[in-house]
C-alpha cells in the first residue's frame, strides 16, 4: 500500500458549492442519487473518490458520460478535461446491510431490530457515493432520505425541510434535510431507524432557541438524562470560557449500540455509541457515567474546534483533535476535583502515550506520513497534542490564552486550516509561542533530568535541569524543545512555600537561580504536570515523604507516591528503594485525606497498572516479574494499614444515591478500601463485599463489590456472576461489564478467555463486546504475552482483518510492546507477528504491522 505525505499536499482543483443527496433505502440495499455543483479553482483534474460502490450512471453537464472520459481506478474517479463550471450527477448502489466495516452507511442490529447509521470520518463518506471527500472541500449539502415506514425516524444535518409518505407507495415515506453550513464530507451523516427521543431546549447566548434531541431506543430513553444535562453544561461552558455560542437551530445525538469507537461530530447530528451516552445509576458506573460527560463535551466543543474551523488535510488531525481534548479535560475539571482530574487524564497519558512514544508506532502529534489515516486517531495524536495546547495556555495565562482563541475564531472561521495557522493566531500577544511547532513535529517523550545546588553563603538555589528525547528512526536528530516546568520552593522546617515560578527550560541544559533562599528547599517541579515528559530529578525519597504530606498541588501529592512506587518496583540503576517511607508516609497522609477529599484518597492508594509500570521499562521487560512485584507492594500496602480498612469502611457506608463529586469520591474510595481489606485479609471482609454487593445502591457499589470478589476467587464470586448475569442480561452495556469483569480478572487463564469467546452472547460484529473481553486481556500482559495467549489475540486480529481493519488495526497497536520484552517471550511474540504479517490483508492491519 502506498504512502501519503505531508509534504506532496496539493488544493483540491474544483471546490464544490452544493450537494443534493438522495439516499433510498431498500430491503437488501440502496441506491444514492447525487447532484454536485462544482467550480473550478485551478489547473488539474477533477477526481472523485469512491470505495465500495457500484456505479449505475454518471452524467457531466446534462450529458452522460461514457467510460472513455473518465478514469475510474483503485478508489479514485479522475475527469481530465472537465470544464470550469461542472454539474455532476451520479448514481450509486452499496450494501449497507452486509457493511460490517462500520464505515460509511452500515446495518447495526440484528433481526427486526435494525437501524443504519453512517461513520464518514476519517473517509467513509467515498463508501456513500463518489466525492472529493478530503476535509478542505467544504459545500452545502441538502439530503433527501426514503426508506420504509418501519423506520419511523429519518434523521440527517441540518433543518428539515419537508416529510412526507412516497406516492405511489403505501409503505414508503421520506424527508429532506438542509444544512446551511459549508462542511467538509467527513461530517455527513444520516441515520434511518426506530428511536425514541428524549426534548430539551437551551437558549444561547445570543438569544437562539435550541432544540435539543437525545434518539435512543425505547428501552434505553429511560438512560439519557445525564447525557441531555451534561449537553446544556457543555454549551454554557463554551460560552463562558471561550465565547462560543451554538449556530444551528436544533442539535440531534443518536445512541448506537455497534460503533467503532466512541462518538462522532456530524454537524447538528452526533452519532454516539451507547456506552458514551446512555448513563443511570442502576446501569451505568460513576467512571463510565463521568467519561459520558465528558465525551457529550467533546463532540459539542467540536462544532467549534473541528466543525466550523475544520484540519486542511487529515496530517492536522491535532488542530481539531488536541484543542478539543483540551477544551474537554478543561470542562470535565471544573466539574470535580481539578487535581483529579489532572491525575486521570496524566494516568491514561503515562500508561498509553508514553508506550506509543517509546515503541516502534511512535509518531509525531502532526504525522508527516501514513498508509491509513484510521492508524492515527491515536493517544499521541489525541492526548500529547492536548498536553501541547495545555502548555500554550500555561504559557500566555488565561487572558492571552482567550484572546489567542478569539484570534483563532476571528480569523479562521469557515475555514480549513493547519497548525502552523493555529500557532500564529495564539501567538499574538507572544511570538515565543510559535516555537511549540517543534512539539508537533518530533517524535519521543523528551527525558528530564535534574539536580540542585544550595549554597548557604549566598543564600542562593541553583536548579540545573536538562533535556534529552530520543531519536526516532525516520526523523530528524531530535531538537530542545520549550518545556515549561512549574516549580516550588518548600521549606523544610515549616513546609512553607518561599518561591513558585514556571521555569522555561528550552536549551539543551539551563541552570535557575533562586535568591534570597534561607535555607535548603525542598523543590516541587512539574506541578500540575506542566508538560508531558519524564522527569528524573536527583530526589531523596524523604523528599518525596515530604511533599506527599506538603504540598498543596493534589496533582503533585499523587505524582509523588507514583515516584516512591517506581523507585520500589523499577529503580534500574542502583539499589531499589525500601517501601518503607512509602508506606508511613501514606499511612500518616490517608486518614485526614479520607475525610477530607476521599476521591483524592483513593488516587494516592493507587498502584500505577502493570500496563503504566511497563510503558517505563524499555528493555528486558519480564511481566510475570511485573506483576508479582507489583502485588507484593500492594499487599504489603494493605498490611501496613490493616488497622484502618475496618474504620474507613465504617465511615463509608452506602447511602442513597446521589451523583455529586462528593459521593462519587466516597464511592470510589470505599471500592479501593474494600479491596485492600479483602486483600490484607480483614475479618469479615469478604462479607462486606457480599453485603455491598446485596444493598448496592448503584452500580459503582455493586460492581465494585463484584469485581473485588471475582479478582480474589471468593467463595461466593461465581454466584455472585450468575446474579449479575440474570439481573442484567437485557442490557448489553452491563452485559460488557460481565464479560470484562472476567477476562480482566488478576487470576484469568487463557482457558478463561477463550471460554468468553465463545460464549452464547459473545458477538464479533458488536465492537464493544469485542472490547469488553479482547480489550480486557490487554490489561493481564501475564496472559497476553504466552504462547496462548497471543493465539487468541493474533486469532482475533485475523477474525477482524477483513470484517472491520479499523478495529483490527486499533486491537494490534496493544502488541507493539513485543520489542520490549524479555527472551524469550520477545522471540515468540516476533514470530506469531511475523505469521500474522502473512495470513492479514488489510492496509490497516498492515501497516500496524510494518515495523515487526
Ligand atoms: N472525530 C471522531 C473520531 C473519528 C475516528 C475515526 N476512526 C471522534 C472524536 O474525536 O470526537
Ligand atoms: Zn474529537
Amino acid at each position: 500500500p502506498s504512502k501519503i505525505n505531508l509534504k506532496d499536499y496539493q488544493k483540491p482543483s474544483f471546490a464544490v458549492e452544493t450537494v443534493d443527496l438522495d439516499i433510498k433505502l431498500y430491503e437488501d440495499h440502496a441506491q444514492v442519487a447525487s447532484t454536485l455543483q462544482m467550480v473550478r479553482q485551478s489547473a488539474g483534474d477533477l477526481v472523485l473518490f469512491g470505495e465500495d460502490l457500484a456505479l449505475l450512471a454518471i452524467t457531466m453537464n446534462g450529458e452522460s458520460l461514457s467510460s472513455e472520459r473518465y478514469q475510474h481506478r483503485a478508489g479514485k474517479l479522475t475527469i481530465a478535461d472537465a470544464p470550469d463550471d461542472v454539474t455532476l450527477e451520479i448514481q450509486v448502489r452499496i450494501c449497507p446491510q452486509t457493511n460490517t466495516a462500520l464505515e460509511g452507511l452500515y446495518m447495526a442490529g440484528s433481526g427486526d431490530d435494525t437501524m443504519f447509521v453512517t461513520q464518514c470520518e476519517p473517509e467513509g463518506f467515498r463508501k456513500i457515493t463518489f466525492y472529493p471527500d478530503r476535509p478542505d472541500v467544504l459545500a452545502v449539502f441538502t439530503t433527501r432520505l426514503e426508506a420504509d415506514k418501519r423506520y419511523p425516524t429519518l434523521l440527517a444535518n441540518g433543518n428539515l425541510v419537508e416529510a412526507g409518505d412516497v406516492s405511489g407507495t403505501a409503505d414508503r415515506h421520506y424527508a429532506i434535510w438542509h444544512d446551511p453550513t459549508n462542511k467538509p464530507s467527513y461530517l455527513f451523516a444520516c441515520v434511518i431507524a426506530d428511536l425514541d427521543v428524549l426534548t430539551d431546549s437551551y437558549t444561547t447566548s445570543e438569544g437562539r432557541e435550541v432544540t435539543l434531541e437525545l434518539y435512543a431506543k425505547s428501552a434505553d430513553i429511560d438512560k439519557c438524562d445525564v447525557g441531555m444535562q451534561a449537553l446544556k453544561d457543555a454549551m454554557s461552558w463554551d460560552e463562558v470560557n471561550y465565547g462560543r455560542a451554538y449556530d444551528l437551530d436544533r442539535y440531534m445525538i443518536v445512541a448506537v449500540s455497534q460503533f467503532n469507537m466512541g462518538a462522532m461530530e456530524n454537524k447538528g447530528l452526533n452519532i454516539f455509541n451507547t456506552a458514551c451516552v446512555l448513563s443511570s445509576p442502576e446501569t451505568t458506573t460513576d467512571a463510565r457515567s463521568f467519561s459520558v460527560k465528558s465525551i457529550i463535551a467533546h463532540e459539542y466543543f467540536h462544532n467549534w474546534t473541528g466543525n466550523r474551523i475544520t484540519c486542511r488535510d487529515w496530517f492536522q488531525l491535532c488542530l481539531k483533535e488536541g484543542l478539543t481534548v483540551y477544551r474537554d479535560q478543561s470542562f470535565s475539571a471544573d466539574q470535580q476535583s481539578s487535581a483529579v482530574q489532572r491525575i486521570d487524564d496524566v494516568a491514561t497519558l503515562r500508561a498509553h502515550q508514553f508506550a506509543e512514544d517509546a515503541g516502534p508506532l511512535a509518531h509525531p502529534v502532526r504525522p508527516e506520513s501514513f498508509v491509513e489515516i484510521n492508524n492515527f486517531y491515536t493517544t499521541t495524536v489525541y492526548e500529547k497534542g492536548a498536553e501541547i495546547v495545555r502548555m500554550i495556555a500555561n504559557t500566555l495565562g488565561p487572558v492571552n490564552f482567550r484572546k489567542g482563541t478569539d484570534e483563532y475564531f476571528r480569523r479562521y472561521d469557515g475555514q480549513a486550516v493547519t497548525v502552523e495557522d493555529f500557532l500564529s493566531a495564539l501567538s499574538i500577544t507572544d511570538s515565543k509561542i510559535e516555537d511549540f511547532i517543534d512539539w508537533y513535529r518530533q517524535p519521543g517523550t523528551p527525558v528530564v533530568t535534574g539536580h540542585q545546588d544550595y549554597d548557604s553563603d549566598t543564600q542562593t538555589l541553583t536548579i540545573t535541569l536538562s533535556q534529552k528525547t530520543r531519536h526516532v528512526a525516520g526523523f530528524d536528530a531530535p531538537k530542545p524543545l520549550p518545556i515549561p516546568v512549574a516549580t516550588a520552593l518548600f521549606e523544610r522546617n515549616t513546609g512553607n512555600i518561599v518561591a513558585e515560578r514556571m521555569l522555561l527550560l528550552d536549551q539543551q541544559t539551563q541552570a535557575f537561580v533562586f535568591e534570597n533562599v534561607t535555607s535548603e528547599p525542598v523543590v516541587s517541579l512539574l506541578r500540575d504536570f506542566s508538560a508531558p515528559v519524564q522527569l528524573n530529578y536527583d530526589y531523596q525519597d524523604e523528599d518525596l515523604a515530604f511533599l506527599l504530606e506538603h504540598e498543596t498541588n493534589g496533582f503533585n501529592r499523587w505524582q509523588v507516591t507514583q515516584m516512591l512506587v517506581n523507585r520500589i518496583l523499577l529503580q534500574n540503576k542502583g539499589e531499589k528503594s525500601s517501601p518503607d517511607i512509602y508506606l508511613h508516609a501514606l499511612a500518616q497522609t490517608l486518614p485526614t485525606l479520607a475525610a477530607e477529599d476521599a476521591m483524592l484518597a483513593a488516587r494516592l492508594l493507587d498502584i500505577p497498572s502493570a500496563q503504566e509500570l511497563a510503558s517505563a521499562i524499555p528493555q528486558d521487560y519480564d511481566p510475570e516479574a511485573i506483576k508479582a512485584q507489583r502485588e507484593g507492594l500492594y499487599q504489603q500496602l494493605a498490611l501496613a494499614l490493616k488497622d484502618e480498612w475496618a474504620e474507613l469502611y465504617k465511615q463509608l457506608p452506602i447511602q442513597a444515591y446521589q451523583d455529586s463529586a462528593d459521593a462519587r469520591g466516597r464511592r470510589a474510595l470505599r471500592n479501593v478500601v474494600l479491596d485492600m481489606a479483602v486483600t490484607a485479609n480483614v475479618a469479615g471482609a469478604a462479607e462486606w463485599a457480599q453485603r455491598q454487593y446485596d444493598n448496592a445502591s448503584c452500580m459503582t457499589e455493586r460492581f465494585g463489590a463484584l469485581k473485588v470478589m471475582v479478582n480474589h476467587q471468593l467463595a461466593k464470586a461465581d454466584d455472585y456472576l450468575a446474579d449479575f448475569y440474570e439481573r442484567f442480561q437485557d442490557n448489553d452495556l452491563v452485559i460488557d461489564l460481565w464479560f470484562s469483569v472476567q477476562a480482566s480478572a488478576d487470576t484469568v487463564t487463557p482457558d478463561d478467555i477463550t471460554a468468553l469467546l465463545i460464549h452464547k452472547d459473545f458477538d464479533w460484529n458488536t465492537p464493544n463486546r469485542v472490547r469488553s473481553v479482547v480489550g480486557a486481556v490487554a490489561s493481564q500482559p501475564t496472559v497476553l504475552w504466552t504462547a496462548d495467549g497471543l493465539d487468541i489475540y493474533t486469532g482475533v486480529i485475523k477474525k477482524l482483518d477483513t470484517a472491520n481493519p479499523v478495529l483490527a488495526s486499533r486491537l494490534l497497536q496493544v502488541l507493539a510492546r513485543w520489542n520490549t520484552l524479555a527472551e524469550p517471550r520477545r522471540q515468540m511474540a516476533h514470530e506469531q507477528l511475523l505469521d500474522l504479517q502473512k495470513q492479514v490483508s488489510s492496509k490497516h492491519v498492515l501497516e500496524s504491522l510494518e515495523s515487526v
